[in-house]
Formats: C-alpha cells, sequence, structure tokens
C-alpha cells in the first residue's frame, strides 16, 4: 500500500546524514495572519564607495584591494581558522576534551559589480567563479595539512551576510567537519551494501519519479529531496558520478554556470526578492584518499518559508528535539518548477 504523504504527519529519512524530519502537511491549512505585501527592494550602485569588497577599497587593517575586473580572492582578515595554531590537545576524565584545529580561510568576490548577485550575472561570468571555486579546492585541497574544503555563499541580511556586494567564502580545515563527515560516512556504507552510488542512484530515483524536480540541463539536476528541512531547500546534483569541479569537463562546468543562474533566478522569482540563503559545495575531502563514494553536490537552504519577510523559525521542538516543515517537498518542488527563468527585475510585465 501507498503511504499518504500528502495528509499525515510522518518522519522523513535522510540517508546522507543518518537524520530524520518531521513532516506535518495537514498544518499548511492552519490560519495564518502575517505580512503579505512586498518589501521595496533597496536601490543599489555598481560601485560604493563605503564596501570593503568593491575594487580600489579598503578592507580591516587598510589593507586596498586591486582594481580588479573579473574575481578576486583574499585570505580573511578575520579568519576563523589560522594556517599556524599550534598542535596541542585537552581530555580531562572525558569530559572537558578540546583539540587545536588549523586551517585558511578566503574570502572570494564574485564580480567587482557591487549590485550583482550570481543570478543576475552572465553565465559566462559565473563560469569564472566556478573556476575559481575549482582553482581554490584545488590549491588549499593540496595544502599537505587540510583534509577539507568547504566553498559556501551566504546571501542576505537574514543570513547573517555582512555585504551584499557578490561574494562567498572557503573555510578550509585540518579535520573534516561534522556534516561532510556524516554525509561520507553514510556514502561509504551505502557503496558498501549496494555497490553503487548513494547520489547516483538516488538521482535516478527521483528522475524517474518526476515529482520533486525543480529543473535540468544535459549534466545536472536540481531537486527539493525527499527530507528538505529548509521549505524550499534544493540539492544541485551532477548525472554522471564526480567528486569534485575537477572532475567536470568544459561542458559540464557551463552546464553548471547555467543552472546555478537558473536556480537563483527561480528563489528570487518566488517571492520578488534577492532570495537569501547559505549555499555551498560538497565535494570529496583533500585527505589524499581516493573516495569512490562521494558524489559531488551542491546544497541550497533558504529561510524563506512564504513571503519575502517571513521566515522560517528553528526554534522550540527543532532546537530540542528534532527538525520539522510543514509544506511538503513536493508541494516546495512543484512550486519552483512552476516559476519564470527571466528575473523578475528583467521581465516587462
Ligand atoms: P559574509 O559572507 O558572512 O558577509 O562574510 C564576509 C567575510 O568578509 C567575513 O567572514 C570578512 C569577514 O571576516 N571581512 C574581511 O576579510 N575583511 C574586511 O575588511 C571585512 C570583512
Ligand atoms: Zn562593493
Amino acid at each position: 500500500m501507498q503511504m499518504n504523504l500528502k495528509e499525515f504527519p510522518h518522519r522523513r529519512y535522510n540517508p546522507l546524514t543518518g537524520e530524520w524530519v518531521l513532516v506535518s502537511p495537514h498544518r499548511t491549512r492552519r490560519p495564518w495572519q502575517g505580512r503579505k505585501e512586498k518589501p521595496q527592494l533597496e536601490k543599489t550602485v555598481e560601485y560604493d564607495p563605503g564596501c570593503y569588497l568593491c575594487p580600489g577599497n579598503s578592507r580591516a587593517g587598510g589593507i586596498q584591494n586591486p582594481d580588479y575586473s573579473d574575481t578576486f580572492v583574499f585570505i580573511n582578515d578575520y579568519s576563523a581558522l589560522l594556517p599556524e595554531s599550534p598542535k596541542d590537545d585537552l581530555n580531562r576524565e572525558d569530559l572537558l576534551i578540546a583539540r587545536s584545529e588549523r586551517g585558511i580561510c578566503k574570502v572570494i568576490c564574485f564580480s567587482p559589480r557591487h549590485d550583482l548577485t550570481l543570478p543576475l550575472m552572465e553565465i559566462r561570468d559565473i563560469r569564472k567563479v566556478i573556476d575559481v571555486w575549482e582553482h581554490e579546492y584545488q590549491v588549499l585541497g593540496n595544502t599537505p595539512f587540510i583534509r577539507y574544503v568547504q566553498i559556501f555563499e551566504n546571501r542576505g541580511a537574514s543570513m547573517g551576510c555582512s555585504n551584499p556586494h557578490p561574494h562567498g567564502q572557503v573555510w578550509s580545515s585540518e579535520t573534516i567537519p561534522q556534516i561532510p563527515a556524516k554525509e561520507l560516512e553514510h556514502q561509504q556504507s551505502y557503496l558498501e551494501a549496494h555497490d553503487s552510488c548513494l547520489l547516483c542512484d538516488y538521482l535516478r530515483l527521483e528522475l524517474e519519479i518526476d515529482e520533486r524536480i525543480v529543473i535540468k540541463n544535459n549534466s545536472f539536476a536540481v531537486l527539493v529531496p525527499f527530507w528538505a528541512v529548509w521549505p524550499f531547500e534544493t540539492m544541485l546534483l551532477p548525472r554522471r558520478h564526480v567528486g569534485s569541479l575537477s572532475e567536470l569537463n568544459e561542458d559540464e562546468k557551463n552546464d553548471l554556470a547555467e543552472i546555478i543562474k537558473k536556480l537563483g533566478t527561480r528563489y528570487d522569482n518566488l517571492f520578488e526578492t534577492h532570495f537569501p540563503y547559505s549555499m555551498g559545495l560538497h565535494q570529496k575531502p583533500t585527505d589524499k584518499k581516493s573516495h569512490p563514494e562521494w558524489h559531488f553536490h551542491m546544497h541550497y537552504l533558504p529561510p524563506l518559508l512564504r513571503s519575502a519577510d517571513v521566515k522560517k523559525f528553528m526554534v522550540g521542538y527543532e532546537l530540542l528535539a528534532t527538525v520539522q516543515r510543514d509544506i511538503t517537498a513536493e508541494s516546495a518542488a512543484s512550486q519552483l518548477r512552476n516559476l519564470s527563468d527571466i528575473h523578475f527585475l528583467h521581465s516587462t510585465g
């Protein structure tokens, strides 16, 4: 018998992390009296003399940015991890445990233009960002003590992003952090049990069912995972089994740029705003092991729930028990699928 996933509370399993999410589809019928009007978008300028990321401007400590014309990478002036931390650890009665952690953190400016965002950039310029991501993954990943490279973007003030200038970050570390470590463990055990890749099999199944797919091109697909936590969370996956950007060919890299633009455009169109999110690349660890289990993917984790100013809060039960969502992954996917690929700021309607 088919389980009724549309009406009754249930739990869904995330095979990548081994965690569960509580889904309460019946709650979407509850009355809502929140604000619904569209917030005014702030006017932005191509160059902001007060921005620490614009070309030629000064950053913390008085360092001056070059007059860059595409992308620009620099060591984070307030790096969360440092390459020179002394090796040390603490264990007091198995209760007070600490370990030193080394790493390198960088900031990546996607464009010299202060007013652009990834979805508003040209595909060929997004492609340049992908090349920088690949380069940083290679360079940091080849640093002897770096075992994992996390590339990400925080977008929007509600995600704690300090500056609208289009930029992302890379934090690379001596150990594999908790979330990729869980994904590693689950991809490894799936490969052992099934003799095939977890995400290759998952993508095949989703393409077959075709209920949670948002967009696809020759090389990639975007879907709302069955186990999504955030209302409009998506995962972007290469159709081919690759562990990192470095294994993509030219056509695939261009297809990645195209689908990043399309996904970002649909997100912005959903509530006609610069859709806030945290997104990041999950590439195979750089711990000098081969990692046949690892399937490269990107996660988009956006907080908005029903309008440009109503976001989902992770509070109460979710902080204390388990994460929960109301609108189903299927309904979020169908909303995103039905949006236009023309950005609302560019449409003439
Ligand atoms: P967000 O992506 O969260 O906005 O962070 C921007 C980063 O830029 C942040 O990590 C760094 C901060 O440490 N930064 C500099 O490296 N130099 C500066 O002059 C200001 C901010
Ligand atoms: Zn700027």
